[in-house]
């Protein structure tokens, strides 16, 4: 009896592994950034600060020069790779404060929930920021839902928005970690709570000071004052240094899980670094000739090192498939004084690479980030790609490996182009629309990039980021001039008017 149990698991984890493999189910990690750069990898270019663990993943795998999120903030973007839908379509989806309420709609295919259906366990670990509940104010001292579950996660462990924002706490399965009844937290993103501390207030508690000129002087938690007010909750809280030790742990006991269910796995790690506030981890601290911006690059690093030994140790390195990038592009100053501005120019450091502009702008450094797919014996190491691609086609990429039906005739902007992120083809995406700060997209086909007129600065003047608006029309050869110095809109009037229409056709597309 006990023998026939015995070789009843062993044949049905063979024949699990081997359906798994044959019919590529790999388990699919996606490793997402805030913030990093296109240019502040080793593996693109970058000379001061190393990531050799990226660099490694580049090695074996296959490293995209002409990836793009779909909008130069975290919260479109964040929205449009786990939607599959564009994030300018739906009102309400900009940078989202820490209290709002979910952005996704729950009744509609999700890349969780692609691979739900394909039989995976899915989880989220890290930073979420795409609302939660649908009941403002929201009740952090209950379960918060809708979230990540109804989304198409079975596990999360996040923090609700940005490092820089209330409330700053961790998140288990929609509830707040090690929240004591008797001290209930209490978010309000207008005004102080009598009796808190607030940065403004008390700079003098402050071990990171923010800059005046962007806010960030509310709640302080750590030393580090935040936008927004919180009172309560001190359990709950977290620590700057621990965030990545953290959620690397909450990854490999995903992971681990996973596996006791027998089940392959999907997981979105949405690193926090390298957002602000940069408060690296004790034994990152100094380690770079970046200031603090560096220190971090250094942690994230080492944190895509952790995961994929932990991966390795497991032997799980060959039938797991990693994506590797970033929610929007570099900024160096983004609201407190770390140094990392200073830094970058004295050593000379582009953390945009040759590209102009960076987070928030329209121009190429805001969207067009680091995308590295890592797959052994699927992917021949070491290969590079100047395909463009989206983000927002990795839910039907994804569909087309496992197979899953996407529902007829529900709209979505997700596209198959699994041949392209695998490196067996080096197609195109037909267009791709980029989304900035403000709003006014720009549309690349072909090569040339056009840049809908708008209001609003040339330079942010804060943040040290040009960001491409401007009330001509503008028109970039993004082949010969990826830099976009020269404005050919006045030259070639016809591509305006081509580029425009289609722009015109796919917004106005349900
Ligand atoms: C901005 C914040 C910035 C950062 C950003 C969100 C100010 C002045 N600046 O509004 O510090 O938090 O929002 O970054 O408040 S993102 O990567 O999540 O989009
Ligand atoms: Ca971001």
């Amino acid at each position: 009896m006990k023998r026939n149990w015995i070789l009843t698991v062993v044949l049905s984890c063979f024949f699990f592994n081997g359906f798994a493999q044959s019919a590529g189910r790999p388990n699919v990690l996606i490793i997402y950034t805030d913030d990093l750069g296109y240019g502040d990898l080793g593996c693109n270019g970058a000379t001061i600060v190393g990531t050799p663990n990226i660099d490694r993943l580049a090695q074996n795998g296959i490293n995209f020069s002409n990836a793009h999120a779909t909008a130069s903030t975290c919260t479109p973007s964040r929205y449009s790779l786990l939607s599959g839908r564009y994030a300018w379509r739906k009102k309400g989806t900009n940078i989202l404060p820490g209290d709002a309420n979910l952005v996704i709609p729950t009744n509609g295919t999700t890349l969780p929930k692609v691979f739900q259906q394909a039989g995976y366990r899915t989880g989220v670990v890290g930073k979420w920021h795409l609302g939660l509940g649908n009941q403002s104010p929201v009740d952090w001292n209950r379960e918060v839902s809708p979230g990540p579950r109804e989304v198409g996660f079975d596990y999360s462990f996040i923090f609700p928005a940005t490092a820089d924002r209330v409330p700053t706490i961790f998140m288990e399965n929609q509830r707040a970690l090690g929240l004591e009844p008797e001290d209930p937290i209490s978010v309000n993103y207008q005004q102080a709570f009598p009796g808190e501390l607030t940065g403004k207030a008390h700079p003098e508690l402050l071990k990171q000071h923010n800059d005046p000129r962007q806010g960030h002087d509310g709640h302080i938690v750590n030393g580090i004052g935040r936008i927004g007010f919180m009172k309560g909750g001190k359990r709950s809280e977290w620590t700057d240094e621990e965030l990545g030790y953290v959620f690397n742990n909450k990854v490999l006991e995903f992971i681990d899980s996973s596996r006791k269910d027998a089940k392959p796995f999907f997981l979105y790690y949405a690193i926090h670094n390298i957002h602000v506030p940069r408060m690296p981890g004790t034994e990152f601290k100094g380690k770079s000739k970046l200031g603090y911006r560096g220190d971090v690059i250094l942690e994230m690093d080492h944190s895509v090192g952790v995961i994929m030994n932990g991966l390795r140790e497991r032997g799980l390195l060959e039938n797991t498939l990693v994506v590797f990038s970033s929610d929007n592009g570099p900024v160096l100053n983004d609201g407190y004084m770390d140094r990392s501005a200073e830094t970058a120019a004295a050593l000379g450091h582009q953390p945009g690479g040759i590209y102009r502009g960076g987070k928030y702008s329209a121009f190429e450094a805001g969207t067009r980030v680091p995308f590295i797919v890592h797959w052994p014996g699927h992917i021949r190491g070491g290969a590079r790609s100047d395909a463009l691609v989206s983000q927002v086609d990795l839910m039907a990429s994804f569909a087309s490996l496992l197979q899953v039906k996407l529902p007829d005739g529900e709209f979505t902007d997700s596209r198959d182009y699994l041949s392209t992120f695998l490196g067996k083809a080096k197609r195109d995406r037909d267009f791709i629309v980029e989304q900035p700060a403000n709003s006014a997209l720009c549309i690349v086909k072909d090569g040339w990039k056009y840049m809908t007129p708008s209001k609003g600065p040339a330079l942010m003047t804060a943040v040290n980021i040009e960001t491409g608006y401007s009330a001509q029309e503008q028109l970039y050869d993004l082949k010969n001039d990826p830099g976009e110095r020269s404005n050919l809109a006045g030259k070639y009037p016809q591509r305006v008017a081509a580029l425009k229409l289609l722009l015109k056709k796919v917004t106005e597309a349900e």
